[in-house]
């Protein structure tokens, strides 16, 4: 794996690289991170011996196959995968998603138990919520507890400091039911209020602009860009509600050395439905599991499986076995992103492995890793 230390400044640490260690690359196939998506049409950069170069890209038949019901393995942006390129090196195919440090997803909005990964791989979530109109603890709540389960770290970034009288107090407010959480309040018309962002923006570290539409996420991403890329609600448009101005989600490289994600404002956050609505569902097999003769039956080849012998005889069709087994992966997923228990351990263990790098990366910064 000779990688140009270009891949560093796009946010690869230890945690991506141990798992290639556990699974090197083939000669024809290379790592990329995705930068942008727009349904599942991906933008990827992708790392080579020489640098970094990008390329448009999509998912395999064979994985939309083998994932066809679990949307949180079908890539977001921010997450690294495997790809192989076609000749010319502009097109590329996804063939693996490697394993997320962190995620940030959301219920698709009218679709029952289906998610969609919004963020994948950040270090920092701004939650962005803006001091006027749009101002509502109920809704930070929502965005909070997505944004605890995501296994980033959430800072509440409170925009259009300009336009509020009793900004003080609103952050008291805010400060008072997130206990712990930074809170900055920002106008983008006054970028000196942003310096207050820089702690968040080490080279390397990747952030997402999470939060309504119309509160200035883009205006903002353009501060932290120093320059007008971004494209933003013109001020006519200000009274415009419905309309979202950007579309789709991609990830920036910042002057700081930081990666910056900008999105769409989300009109729905829905949150995910609890366990017991799925095991109602199936309680069938629910049932049935309870009748295999060992209590930690994984129905695979283990003698006296009640699930084998009901899809045996035709008691259980495969089809709705299989759906369990889809819908069962995914919860089991979400609960492992929402343990606090799993969380606080994962981040000790990376606390300490990103330590370990920094050193190795001190003594290899200008050659290859
Ligand atoms: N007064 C004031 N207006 C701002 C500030 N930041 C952004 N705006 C205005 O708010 C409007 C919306 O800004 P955008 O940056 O496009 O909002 P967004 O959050 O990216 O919206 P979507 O892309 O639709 O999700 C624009 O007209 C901006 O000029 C600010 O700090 N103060
Ligand atoms: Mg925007
Ligand atoms: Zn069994």
């Amino acid at each position: 794996m000779n990688f140009n230390h270009s891949i560093l400044e796009w946010g690869w640490n230890v945690f991506f690289q141990t798992q290639l260690e556990m699974r090197p690359l083939a000669n024809d196939e290379v790592v990329a991170r995705i930068i942008n998506q727009e349904r599942e049409m991906y933008r990827v950069v992708y790392f080579t011996a020489d640098g970094a170069e990008k390329a448009q890209a999509q998912l395999t038949g064979k994985f939309r196959y083998e994932h066809e019901h679990i949307n949180l393995e079908y890539p977001g942006v921010g997450d690294w995968v495997i790809c192989k390129l076609h000749s010319d090196g502009d097109q590329a195919l996804i063939h693996e998603v490697l394993e997320r440090k962190s995620c940030f997803y959301r219920k698709e909005p009218g679709s029952g138990a289906r998610a969609q990964v919004v963020a994948a791989n950040v270090d920092t979530i701004f939650v962005t919520m803006s001091t006027n109109q749009d101002f509502n603890l109920k809704r930070l709540d929502r965005y909070m507890s997505l944004a605890w389960e995501s296994n980033a770290s959430p800072v509440i970034v409170l925009t259009k400091a300009d336009l509020c009288d009793d900004i003080d107090s609103l952050i008291l407010d805010v400060e008072s039911q997130h206990m712990g959480v930074p809170v900055h309040a920002v106008s983008a018309f006054q970028p000196e209020t942003v310096l207050t962002l820089n702690p968040y923006l080490a080279p390397g570290k990747s952030l997402v602009l999470l939060g309504s539409s119309g509160v200035g996420k883009s205006t903002l991403g353009n501060v932290l860009l120093e320059k007008d890329q971004l494209r933003t609600q013109d001020i006519r448009e200000s009274d415009d509600k419905g309309k979202h101005t950007t579309t789709s989600r991609s990830l920036y490289q910042l002057p700081s050395g930081a990666l910056l994600m900008d999105t769409p404002g989300m009109r729905e956050l829905g949150l995910l439905d609890h366990r017991d609505g799925f095991e109602s569902q199936f309680e069938d097999i629910v049932d049935l599991a309870t009748q295999c003769r060992f209590s930690d039956c994984q129905h695979r080849t283990e003698p006296g499986c009640a699930i084998l012998r009901a899809l045996q005889n035709g008691e259980l069709s495969t089809d709705r076995w299989e759906s369990f087994q889809n819908l069962d992966r995914e919860l089991r997923y979400f609960q492992r992103k929402s343990d606090p228990e799993v969380a606080r351990e994962e981040r000790q263990k990376w606390k300490k492995i990103s330590l370990d790098l920094r050193v190795r990366l001190k003594h290899k910064s200008r050659g290859e890793i």
